[in-house]
């Protein structure tokens, strides 16, 4: 009897503890149960990579920000918008007409480098003068600068050639002051005439002037008296559009002059204040375009506004050439004016003393780029600064 009661104390003894088994393991497959289903595949980036990768500042591939710092980036979490390097707006710092001079102060200027700390001597003198003709001075002007200068050291007992430089720079001064840079805008309208060759940069000055004028409040309309060719007349629109100025054309070989009289009517009949116009390149030696310059240039007198100002544009790349263009344009057409352009690629600043004494013609505006805001006034002053920088 006892031992059957034994034999089934042992059996519930067994089940008990086969039923606390079972248990057991049927918790621990459900604990376990979830991590497995989230597992990532075998061959899956590890959590803070998945992480890291949907963050936006990967997208553009721009570095991503810090947040090991303690200010509010810090404080992102990943996926977060504050983590995205966002560009800041800073207004562009807009360098001066001395830092835009680029190549034209520099080829001159490092010229000068070498003969500072000298003693006056004829070395000196030719160096001097072979610099001042590399930068485009021309010979006519140099000599006539450096003669002047000479007289000076020797009048003033100068020895040192930096003292010779200081009075080189004032001659220099000297040739430039007083140059009127000023854009005559009466004429109800004023019509301001553009000529020079082929490739100068007469529609981009426009289009630059146009925005330019436009912005201080005159009412502006573009004449495209480049009848040439087709394409140029888009080009002068599209300066029309970016500069939100009146444009008008005619068909491709219209005859120019009347293209800029029914510009000028339009302006006048729609209160306009200024006339940009357009012309052809034309190459200086070949009489009859230059003929044909002179005769655009009376038509538009014939209508209701006036020829204020002929700008004749030069490429200050073309050196000394720009001073034939210069003297051949002036005989056939009043030049008031040049427009230097180019000046941001050229190590031929020079140019502007040679025009300007030769000729007489004033420098009035100098461009420094191809965009919109690349044209600037010639400042004489900022000028020679640059030039001895
Ligand atoms: N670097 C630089 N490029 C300029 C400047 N002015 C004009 N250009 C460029 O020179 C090229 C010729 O300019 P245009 O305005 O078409 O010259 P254009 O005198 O009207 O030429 P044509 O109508 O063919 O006689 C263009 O690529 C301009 O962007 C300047 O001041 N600096
Ligand atoms: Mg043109």
């Amino acid at each position: 009897m006892n031992l059957v009661l034994l034999i089934i104390l042992v059996v519930i003894g067994l089940l008990l503890a086969a039923g606390a088994a079972f248990a057991l393991r049927g918790r621990r497959t459900r604990e376990l149960a979830p991590a497995a289903k989230t597992a990532p595949p075998a061959d899956a980036p590890p959590l803070e990579k998945q992480l890291d990768s949907t963050s936006p500042s990967d997208v553009d591939g721009s570095p991503k920000a810090d947040t090991s710092d303690d200010g509010p980036v810090g404080d992102a979490q990943p996926g977060d918008a504050s983590i995205v390097d966002e560009p800041v707006d800073e207004p562009p710092i807009k360098p001066t007409f001395r830092e835009r001079l680029g190549k034209a102060r520099t080829g001159f200027s490092s010229a000068l480098g070498g003969l500072r700390g000298r003693k006056v001597d004829e070395e000196a003198w030719e160096e001097l003068e072979e610099a001042l003709i590399r930068a485009d001075v021309g010979v006519p002007t140099t000599m006539a600068m450096l003669e002047r200068v000479r007289a000076r050291t020797r009048d003033e007992k100068v020895t040192d050639f930096d003292g010779a430089l200081m009075l080189l720079r004032q001659e220099m001064e000297t040739q430039l002051e007083g140059t009127d840079i000023s854009l005559t805008q009466a004429g109800d309208p004023a019509v301001w005439l553009f000529v020079g060759v082929n490739g100068v940069g007469k529609t981009t000055t426009i289009g630059k002037l146009a925005n330019r004028e436009t912005v201080a409040g005159s009412k502006v309309v573009l004449a495209a008296g480049d009848t040439f060719r087709a394409a140029a007349a888009e080009q002068l629109e599209t300066w029309a559009e970016r500069a939100g100025t009146g444009f008008i054309r005619g068909a491709e070989g219209a005859d120019p002059g009347s293209v800029i009289f029914d510009a000028v009517e339009h302006a006048a009949a729609s209160g306009a204040d200024l006339v940009l116009a357009d012309t052809a390149g034309r190459l200086h030696n070949k009489s009859n375009l230059m003929e044909e310059l002179a005769k655009v240039r009376r038509v538009a007198e014939k209508a209701s506004g006036q020829v204020t100002e002929v700008l004749l544009v030069i490429d200050a790349t073309t050196g000394q050439n720009g001073l034939a263009q210069a003297k051949q344009f002036t005989e056939s057409v009043d030049v008031t004016g040049i427009v230097l352009t180019k000046l941001d690629g050229s190590a031929k600043g020079g140019i502007v003393l040679a025009i300007q004494s030769e000729l007489g013609i004033p420098v009035k505006l100098v461009g420094l780029g191809e965009g919109i805001e690349d044209l600037v006034e010639f400042d004489s002053t900022e000028f020679v600064d640059a030039l001895f920088a």
